[in-house]
This record gives structure tokens, C-alpha cells and sequence, in this order.
């Protein structure tokens, strides 16, 4: 018997997780990576691929081992410029915690609470006009309609050019948190546009006073950010805050189209509809991956993993992990206790607008159960396929009032 570790055998994977099969049906090939070994080699992408759930969060929770700031896309931000200027999601402390305690300062329980009457006030009207249509797209009538005005509104931006800009330009910086295929090619072409649109509203004199954007230049003028920094910061928001709610909606209204039984417990408790988006975002992640770079050799999981190396997180597959979730991981119960999923990242990254998008959700949502006795998928679905993202394009619905 030897004495020395051995090196494990790391199973090699030649599918591509990338490919659209997979993007558009991800959990059998996640399934399998799970049930393979702590990670995978994918020979394609040269990297590392982790898809269970203890050690995805045992990898975010130590942010000094395994770096954001080289970037948390395939390409090593240390050695290859970047599309942009990395912002708050791709820097490392100290740098990070100026922004991260300036952008927690913004997004308080206070702060958030003052956003609902607005929301509530959107959402009955969109609930009202959606119901008395009978028939509409989940995603196109109500999931994009919704973020685009009362977050558009929360940050402060002019309404005109949101909805041909916010979410072309989502897509794109989305899509550079994949490799470089041919989806990523044609939303960085579909996007290009809508940068400069972007940027132009993160400068303080485009943002409304008293709204959020406003309110992070704030910070800038009392010296605790840079004007730099002050324009990441509501860029973060522009990004990372449309389509990631928008698609959170679409996927939770499709999943209770398909599960009348689970929108009877919301019409019978609607204490429940809280749970319903955290399980939403645990069965379907809106982002499904991102990447962390070792600082140092390190065994996550007993996986050797080199100083500089790539280090890539299913976390879409990590929360349909049955070591962590159960047998019946794959179903979608809107009564279980979902909290702890991965979707939302965990650590010091973990996403500072969640309580934002989770209030956006459960005040549509708590709209759509008043009205509707339950809802059922009405046409065919088109799936948005997406290096990053999982959602839906299109999703017709009719909605049986009552
Ligand atoms: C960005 C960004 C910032 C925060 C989170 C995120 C979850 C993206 O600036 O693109 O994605």
C-alpha cells in the first residue's frame, strides 16, 4: 500500500456542454458529469468542470483561493484584454469590498421595501390587461414587459431605448461568460450596438434623482467611489439586472403552466409563491455557469487543480443535485425549501440585487394568482438558446380566470 496520495482518475468528457443539444436540454449530460466524479475533464475546453453541489459551493465560498478577477469567463482577463473594463463581478478584494459595501449600502432592506408600491401598481395593471387577452406569451407579454419598466424605473434610466437596448445588450455580456462559439459570435454582433447606449446611461446626468443609479453617484461625490467605479457600478446593474429577472419570470410562469397542481397550492396559500421563485431558480437557473481562476494548487473536491488554471461551475446542474436536493431533484415542488441554491452565486459575490428581483417576481406573480384559477400552455415554445443563460424566447399561455 503506498503511502503517497494517488492522483484520482478524472473522467474525460468529450461532449460539449455548449453545443445546443445540450443548452437546450442541459440536465442528462449534467446528470451524468455529476454521477461521473467530483468533476470532469471536458478535452474540448481544456477545464475542469464541476457540476455537484458541495463542492461548486465549497469553490464560491473561498474567494482568496479561487479568483474572480481574472475574469469569470473561459479567458484569462490577466493575459487577454477584455471586451470591457471589468467591473465589480470580475475584481477580487480589496478592490471589490469598496464596491460591494457602496452597492449593499444601495440595495438595503429600506431601500427595497420603498421599490414595492411601484411594482405592485405595474403589476396589477399588466395582470389586469394579460387576463383580459385571455391568451398571451409569458415571456413576451409579461416576463420582458415587467423588468424593463419597474427596474428600468428603479434605477432611473429614460424610458425610451430600454427595450431595444437592455436586453440585446444582456445577451451579449452574458454570452462572454461562455466560450467563443458561434451563439457567442451572433449575440456580440446582435449587442454591438447597444453598448454605447448603455454607457451613456451610467453617466449621473442621464439617471433621475432619488432613484438607485442617483443614488450610487452619491457614493462618487462623498469620495468613497470613483467616478470610475460609480459608472461600473450602475453598468452592473444595467447588465447583470434585466435579463436575468426577466428570464427568473419566464421560466417560473412556464414550469406553473405546466403543473396546475403547483398553482392551486400558491391560489390556496399565497405564502407559498415566496418559495415558488426560489424553487424556480433551483429547477431552472437563468445563469447556468461562470468560471473561477486558482490563486494556488488546490484539491477542490480531491480534484487537482494547478496555480492560473480555469476552474468551470455548473451550478445549473448543481441545483438539481440529488446528494443535496433529494431523489426527486429534477421535479419542480413549490413547497420545497429551496434556499441555498446556487443561482444566485454564494460568497462575497453572491448577487447584491436578489432581493430586487425576487420582489419582482413574487409582486407579478402575487398579481397573476388573484386573477387566474390557473394557467396552460397555448402553442409552441421556443427555447433561448444560450451560451449562459436558460430561459425561454417565447412561451404562449392561456389564462383561465376565476
Ligand atoms: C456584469 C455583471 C455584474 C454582476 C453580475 C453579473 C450575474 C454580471 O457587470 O456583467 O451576472
Amino acid at each position: 500500500m503506498t503511502t503517497h496520495a494517488q492522483a484520482p482518475q478524472i473522467p474525460v468528457f468529450d461532449e460539449d456542454p455548449y453545443a445546443r443539444e445540450h443548452l437546450v436540454d442541459p440536465h442528462p449530460l449534467f446528470a451524468r458529469m455529476r454521477e461521473a466524479g467530483p468533476a470532469v475533464w471536458l478535452a474540448l475546453h481544456g477545464v475542469h468542470a464541476f457540476t455537484r453541489y458541495e463542492v461548486c459551493r465549497e469553490i464560491l465560498a473561498d474567494h482568496a483561493l479561487f479568483l474572480s478577477g481574472a475574469g469569470v469567463g473561459p479567458r484569462d482577463l490577466r493575459r487577454e484584454k477584455a471586451w470591457r473594463t471589468p467591473g465589480i463581478l470580475e475584481t477580487d478584494p480589496p478592490d471589490h469590498t469598496v464596491m460591494r459595501d457602496a452597492m449593499a449600502d444601495i440595495v438595503s432592506p429600506r431601500s427595497v421595501r420603498a421599490l414595492r408600491a411601484g411594482f405592485e401598481a405595474f403589476a396589477e395593471e399588466l395582470a389586469d390587461a394579460v387576463v383580459a387577452r385571455g391568451r398571451f406569451d409569458a415571456v413576451t407579454d409579461v416576463a420582458e414587459v415587467f423588468p424593463l419598466r419597474v427596474f428600468g424605473d428603479a434605477v432611473g434610466i429614460p424610458r425610451a431605448g430600454r427595450s431595444e437596448n437592455l436586453l440585446a445588450h444582456g445577451a451579449m455580456n452574458f454570452s462572454a461568460f461562455g466560450p467563443d462559439n458561434e451563439l457567442h459570435r451572433g449575440y456580440f454582433a446582435a449587442g454591438e450596438g447597444t453598448h454605447a447606449w448603455v454607457m451613456r446611461n451610467c453617466a449621473r446626468e442621464s439617471l433621475s434623482d432619488d432613484r438607485l443609479g442617483a443614488r450610487i453617484w452619491e457614493h462618487a461625490e462623498a469620495g468613497r467611489l470613483s467616478d470610475e467605479q460609480a459608472t461600473l457600478l450602475v453598468r452592473a446593474m444595467l447588465s447583470a439586472g434585466l435579463d436575468t429577472t426577466v428570464i427568473a419570470i419566464g421560466n417560473l410562469l412556464r414550469a406553473l403552466a405546466h403543473d396546475p397542481g403547483q398553482w392551486a397550492l400558491l391560489r390556496e396559500d399565497p405564502g407559498n409563491i415566496r418559495f415558488a421563485v426560489d424553487e424556480s431558480l433551483r429547477h431552472e437557473s437563468p445563469f447556468q455557469s461562470f468560471y473561477r481562476t486558482a490563486a494556488r494548487d488546490a484539491r477542490p473536491g480531491g480534484v487537482p487543480v494547478r496555480a492560473g488554471e480555469k476552474v468551470l461551475l455548473f451550478v445549473g446542474a448543481a441545483n438539481r443535485d440529488p446528494r443535496q436536493w433529494g431523489p426527486d431533484a429534477d421535479a419542480f415542488r413549490v413547497t420545497r425549501a429551496a434556499s441555498g441554491h446556487l443561482a444566485f452565486g454564494m460568497g462575497i459575490h453572491q448577487c447584491v440585487g436578489q432581493p430586487i428581483s425576487r420582489l419582482e417576481t413574487e409582486v407579478l406573480l402575487t398579481a397573476l394568482v388573484r386573477r387566474v384559477e390557473h394557467l396552460e400552455p397555448a402553442g409552441p415554445q421556443t427555447p433561448f438558446v444560450h451560451n449562459t443563460l436558460r430561459g425561454w424566447s417565447s412561451v404562449p399561455v392561456r389564462a383561465v380566470a376565476g
